[in-house]
């Protein structure tokens, strides 16, 4: 049986860096080795004659494979050892000071090189996909609500790679400006478009892991390189967060069941992680 042990991995710098940017680089969650094996896996998903389904999102050179169609999460048995990962497991526990933790999502993203001319090196709005439903017109603010969230990359990002932009400090820009009006979760047409703050892409290697705050501004980017970006999506929540986020994109079905298959995949932190057990 797994001990459920919480040892801090990250150090307090760490911690500082990610409050305060409001995005953290955690390097070597994966061996290169495990980080191959899930980019294969993933780029498996493309049909070998390239014909893609009618249910996939394909724009600007960015291939959002579904599971089944309106499906983004890719949670059979052999993707269920990500979502139990104990090393970003204790990353997020330790971030969110609180160890009962619920994750989701799971969707995945190949970027392939992509030489159109753009003014921007972003191939979508910057957004947010907060914990806070839509038709919400407050966020709240309290610890509960926090949402910590990123991408795998299985692939070397390398600048100009399709690495995910981030806006150093933007979720206490979001919360600033919701705080100065009433409705501030409906502004900027609900955060879903906000051009006027300056993002960064996050570089890194395959096996590392894009913390992100659930407010954080961020948006996916144009390959310029080579080599195809592969990464794969989780948000970790407390588990008395106030919000049901089953309406989200990339988040399961409302009331979702895991098979014998899934089920045997799990450990007991997976089993508790992905709601088969309580806390
Ligand atoms: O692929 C990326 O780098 C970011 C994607 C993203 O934020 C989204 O699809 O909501
Ligand atoms: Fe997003």
């Amino acid at each position: 049986m797994t001990t459920l042990k919480s040892e801090p991995v990250l150090s307090q710098a760490e911690i500082d860096t990610f409050w305060r940017d409001g995005y953290l680089l955690v390097r070597g969650v994966l061996t290169k080795q495990e980080a191959r094996h899930y980019a294969s896996l993933i780029l498996d998903l493309l049909p070998r004659d390239l014909r893609i389904p009618d249910h996939w999102e394909a724009y600007d050179g960015r291939f959002k494979p579904f599971n089944t169609p309106g499906n983004q999460s890719f949670d059979g048995p052999q993707f269920i050892p990500l979502y139990q990962n104990e090393r970003l497991y204790q990353v997020m526990a330790q971030l969110l000071d609180y160890p009962r933790l619920l994750v989701r999502d799971g969707s995945v993203a190949i970027t392939m090189r992509n030489d159109t001319p753009h003014e921007s090196d972003l191939s979508q709005d910057l957004h947010i996909d907060p914990a806070v439903p839509e038709d919400v017109d407050e966020f709240l603010f309290t610890p509960e609500e926090v949402e910590i969230g990123g991408c795998y990359y299985f692939t070397d990002v390398a600048p100009g790679g399709g690495g995910i932009h981030v806006v150093p400090g933007g979720h206490r820009i979001v919360e600033e400006e919701s705080r100065a009006v009433p409705r501030g979760r409906q502004l900027h047409d609900k955060w879903r478009n906000i051009p006027h703050l300056k993002s960064v892409e996050v570089t890194g290697e395959a096996g590392d892991f894009v913390l992100t705050h659930h407010l954080m501004p961020h948006a996916a980017s144009h390959n310029r390189r080579p080599e195809a970006r592969v990464a794969q999506f989780f948000r970790y929540a407390r588990d008395d967060q106030p919000w049901d986020s089953g309406d989200r994109p990339g988040d399961g079905p409302v009331g979702h069941s895991y098979n014998d298959l899934q089920t045997k995949a799990m450990t007991t932190l997976g089993r508790r992680l992905l709601g088969v057990d309580s806390w």
